[in-house]
Formats: C-alpha cells, structure tokens, sequence
C-alpha cells in the first residue's frame, strides 16, 4: 500500500519530542530571520525502520552523514544558518573530522609530565605536534560558529522520526520564504512498516522463514516543495548503483515533486562526482550550459568533479572535498533564486 501524506500524518503517532524540537526551531529561525541570514535545513545520515514495537530489529539506510556534515560546515562559512538534522550518532560538522574509527583524537593527545616543582599537580595534555594546525583550524571555526550561535542541531532515528519533523520544520522556514533553502542528503527508506502492523514484541524464529510485507514511504517533497516551505529552494539526493539509471531518476523525481535540484550520485563515485539536474525555466544558465543528454531541451545537466586523489589523503583531512564545490554552486543559484521575486 502507498500513504498519502495525509494518510500518514492521520495514522501514524509524532516523536515524543517533536514539540520541544520545534519550539527550539522555532526561537532559532526567528533569531536568524532577525539578523537577516539565510537558513539551509540540511538532513543527513540514515533512516531505521523499526519491525517491533518493543524493537529490537529493524532495518537501516545506508549513509555515514559525510555528505551532510561536510556541506554543512561549508554553508556556515557561505554565512548560512544552518539546521543541522541528523541521525542519532551519525558525523557532525567539526566532530566529523575527529572520527573515532579513521581519526580518534586520543592518538593524537600527548600527557606531559608535571613540572618538577610542582610534582604532585596533574600532569598537562598537549597535541601532537603535526596535529596542531589542523585541529587549530577546526576548532577556530567550530568556535567561531558556537559564538554566532549559527548552527542548530537536532536528531532523527527512525523514518516516521524523519518525516514528522521535515514536514514540521519546513513549515516553521516557512517565515523566512525564499530565503530557506532544503538540502536533504539524508537517505530516507522507500518502505516502512506501519504502527498497526508491528508486533507488540520481538518477532520469534523457530517458525520458519519471516515474511514482513512493507508499505510505501509518503513522498514528502511535493507538498513540501508546492506549500510548507512559501518559496524555499528545495535540493533532494538522488543515490544509484547503476549508473544508467541516475539521470533518468533524477529527471523523474524534479518531474513529480516540482522542486528545484536533484543531485545525483552514484554509491562508489558520490566523494568526486555529482550531476545537479535542474529545469530550465527555473533557472538561469549554469555555468556551463549543456543540453540534457535525454534530447529534451527541458532538463539542464551540470556535472561536478574533483580530481579522485585528493579524496583520501591524510585520515579526516582531504586535500579537496567535492561539497565545498556543491555548496558553492547552490549558494550561487539560492541567491539568484532569492533576487527573482515569483
Ligand atoms: C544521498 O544520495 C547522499 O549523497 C548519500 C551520502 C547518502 C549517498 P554519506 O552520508 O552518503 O556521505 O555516506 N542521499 C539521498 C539518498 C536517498 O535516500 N535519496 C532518495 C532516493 O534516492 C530520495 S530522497 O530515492
């Protein structure tokens, strides 16, 4: 079965804490909105879909929130506030770099002995000397970002966590209009498992093979981009495996849901290549103009790419990473898209 939006919101129950996460969303726009900054919801990481009620399985999306975490430190410095909306435990702007599994910061702390004439004082803690400007430059942002007060983070762990609170959230960027922007990087399961066909507790083995028939996903991103948002500029992801479907998909989605950009990836190329597919009445040229490769001269294709070598280098510091080039480019287009007035 497909739910509608309405069907969805009607019968399946909100976040215990979607009303607190929103009143604090709501006293961070109108700050932002008062200082005259552009706001950029930016989703990230993977959706769980929970098969209990009492759960102790469940399935998950793939998604590290590189792609999220990384652009949004590059809108913070594109001068954006951001809304940082993320699964629970999934990589934070700044944190990110400082991964416990490629970069724990505890290899790279030194302890220092106590000074001889204080010998009973604890001893000091340093960082490791080649470490230092790197983290200097992390932490003088991170720092910098805390004090604007510019970044507001708030997390998800389930779908219905992640539909509840994008429908509420778009409805509160509402106030800032065209200058909102919807970067949704997040990968958010196709197929659920409605409350009323969950059992109450954890499913037994022992009776053979388990059968769970799913229901679809709402597809939020007509209703957000055609009435919560009030002239947002709304940006999806779109992630392939297979190449020779990207475009197509991509065409499709902008095709059904009206919104401005689709991104498209592909699973094993998405750290040094992107398409951002577009329509042309929306925008004006990019810029290097090239005729969708479907023919039609309705859809606008523009690739970015970064040189591959510079994507691994040393752990939690590339030399380039491809979102400060997709940042750049959507901060391009939003301002353009904030001088047309309707
Ligand atoms: C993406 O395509 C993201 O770029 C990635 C980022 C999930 C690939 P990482 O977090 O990965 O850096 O490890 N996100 C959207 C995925 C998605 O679920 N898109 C839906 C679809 O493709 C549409 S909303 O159908």
């Amino acid at each position: 079965m497909s739910f509608s939006a309405e069907a969805y919101f009607a019968s399946q129950p909100p976040p215990p804490t979607l009303q607190h996460d929103v009143e604090q969303v709501r006293e961070f726009v109108k700050r932002q909105a008062k200082e005259g900054r552009n706001v950029v919801l930016v989703t990230s990481g993977g959706t769980t879909v929970p098969l209990e009620l009492n759960v102790v399985r469940f399935l998950d999306n793939f998604s590290a929130g590189t792609r999220g975490a990384t652009s949004a430190e590059y809108f913070l410095k594109a001068g954006y506030a951001v809304i940082f909306m993320h699964r629970q435990f999934s990589l934070q702007p700044f944190s990110r770099h400082y991964s416990h599994s490629t970069n724990p910061f505890l290899d790279f702390l030194e302890i220092e002995p106590p000074s001889s004439s204080s010998p009973d004082a604890d001893p000091g803690i340093s960082v490791t000397p080649n470490k230092r400007h790197d983290l200097l430059n992390v932490l003088t942002e991170y720092k910098r970002v805390h004090a604007l007060g510019t970044l507001h983070t708030l997390t998800f762990v389930t779908v219905d966590d992640y539909l509840w609170l994008l429908r509420a959230l778009s409805q509160e960027l509402a106030v800032v209009g065209r200058r909102a922007m919807f970067y949704l990087a997040a990968a958010v399961s196709d197929f659920f498992l409605p409350r009323q066909k969950m059992s109450e507790h954890k499913i037994q083995s022992g009776k053979g093979n388990l059968s769970i028939e799913m229901d679809q996903v709402p597809k939020l991103l007509k209703p957000l981009a055609e009435d919560w948002t009030k002239g947002g500029y709304v940006i999806s992801f779109k992630l392939e495996t297979d190449d020779n479907l990207l475009l197509p998909k991509a065409r499709q989605a902008l095709e059904r849901y009206g919104h401005q950009v689709v991104i498209g990836n592909d699973l094993h190329r998405r750290k040094f290549e992107v398409v951002f597919v577009s329509k042309k009445h929306l925008h004006g040229p990019p810029p290097n103009p090239r005729p969708a490769t479907d023919g039609s001269d309705e859809f606008l294709e523009h690739w970015l790419r970064i040189n591959v070598a510079h994507t691994n280098q040393t752990p939690g510091f590339p030399l380039k990473e491809i979102e400060e080039d997709i940042v750049a480019e959507l901060v391009r287009r939003h301002t353009e898209w904030i001088a047309r007035t309707p």
